[in-house]
């Protein structure tokens, strides 16, 4: 703990602050963690009578920043790696944002200054929380968002999980547990060989004996014994790590029957097609229907990107990457190059580079037995690529002028070498 106060008495603290603000403009990270913010935001500047406004984007440009020139901002989910530009432009802001950053702001709550890991134990969501002392499950479906459930939730996660309706229990971790099976499993990306097959998931179904009309609760406890042990036997075959096939059974999390990371993939699907109007809708009043359309779209985008990520993909001693233009939308970036590096079972750090309006959008991800910084590979990188960039240790995000991606690779490999030599 840090300097005598604790996260819950600054959360506080910026609590005062912003309900003395007249009118405030929301800036939020446009994903599942970000619009969860934005809606606790949202509703404690109307508890507080506060006008209000809200931005969604990717990252802070410098356009949006002069565009805020000493307007009072509430950035959330994003700002940590973007003090200096927010403070050289004179915003009068505060930033609740949980990617690491060590740089001091005084209008800040970040829980790395407290001791407390940004990338487990508590989201961009879960601070707001902390302010508004409200609102517990959009909250906690921020956090799903951040796949902060991973390892069921623990530390703050744990504390709002107590304060929630989230109902938490053991069980598959697949979503649709209540469809037909095949359904399920074609559902999910945390098993790639049956995602969005349909005909393989049937197939295998039929090998072990199992009617494919049932759902996964209408199955008995030795059907269930069956079916688990099998994909267990399947993975192992396919090469995944214990630590990944564990991953299909452990705590689950639902909200009013739907699976927590059923609503934050929903919630995530509408802010990448910029409906966010609808997705804060959404967090606040529960009516996740909504959100089916536009997760069948999703994936089918992300099933394609994918493929042109695959066929774009170089290597290098240290780092695997790949160049795909404007053929894959930089919003699902992201999504792209973690399930990319685990589809694959890369064991180099993966960036993907895409274009869009505004330059060139950077994504890296890490495997995860690789004891490596990528938040500050980046940023260092980043900057000597003239842009900037910064995240977390095992996923992070840049933006570089068009024609440095070269310059981006040569510095980031040389930062991989530096942080990890025995690669
Ligand atoms: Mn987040």
């Amino acid at each position: 703990m840090g300097r005598g106060m604790g996260i819950v008495e600054k959360a506080k603290e910026i609590a005062e602050i912003i309900k003395k603000k007249h009118y405030i403009t929301i800036v939020a990270h446009a994903d599942a963690d970000g619009v969860a913010a934005a809606a606790i935001a949202k509703l404690f500047l109307e508890e507080n009578g506060i006008e209000h406004e809200i931005k969604f984007t990717n990252h802070i440009e410098e356009e949006l920043l002069n565009e805020f020139r000493s307007n009072d901002i509430l950035f959330v989910d994003l700002g940590n790696s973007s003090i200096n530009a927010i403070l050289n432009h004179g915003i009068n802001a505060i930033i609740v944002d949980h990617h690491f950053s060590n740089d001091f702001f005084p209008n800040s709550l970040n829980p790395f200054h407290y001791g407390i890991d940004g990338g487990e134990e508590i989201s961009a969501s879960g601070l707001m929380y902390l302010i508004a002392k409200k609102h517990a499950d959009i909250a906690l479906i921020g956090a799903a968002g951040d796949l902060q459930d991973r390892n069921g939730f623990r530390g703050l996660n744990g504390y709002i999980l107590k304060n929630s309706n989230v109902v938490e229990r053991n069980d598959i971790r697949l979503y649709g547990r209540n469809l037909p099976l095949p359904r399920m499993l074609s559902f999910s990306p945390l098993i790639p060989p049956f995602f969005k097959n349909f005909g393989m998931s049937v197939r295998f179904l039929k090998n072990i004996g199992i009617d494919t009309k049932k759902s996964w609760n209408e199955l008995n406890r030795e059907e269930k014994k069956a079916l688990l042990s099998s994909m267990v036997k399947m993975m192992a075959k396919l090469g995944y790590e214990k630590d990944d096939i564990m991953q299909i059974y452990g705590k689950v999390y639902e909200l009013n029957g739907y699976d927590l990371r059923e609503i934050a993939a929903g919630i995530n699907s509408m802010a990448k097609y910029e409906k966010y109007e609808e997705a804060i809708h959404a967090c606040i009043n529960g009516d996740y229907n909504k959100m089916k359309k536009f997760m069948v779209a999703h994936r089918k985008n992300i099933k394609d990107g994918i493929k042109i990520a695959k066929q774009n993909l170089n290597e290098r001693s240290k780092i695997k990457y790949f160049i795909a233009g404007k053929k894959i939308k930089d919003t699902i970036l992201g999504t792209i190059t973690g399930m990319l590096l685990e589809g694959e079972r890369i064991e180099k750090p993966l960036v993907g580079m895409v274009e869009n309006g505004n330059g060139i959008k950077i994504s890296v991800r890490a495997p995860k037995n690789m004891n490596i910084n990528l938040s500050i590979a980046i940023a260092r990188a980043a900057i000597a690529a003239g842009g900037d960039g910064g995240g977390h240790k095992m996923a992070a995000g840049a933006m570089i002028p068009k024609g440095s991606e070269e310059e981006f690779l040569k510095f980031f490999e040389a930062e991989i070498a530096n942080q990890s030599p025995s690669l």
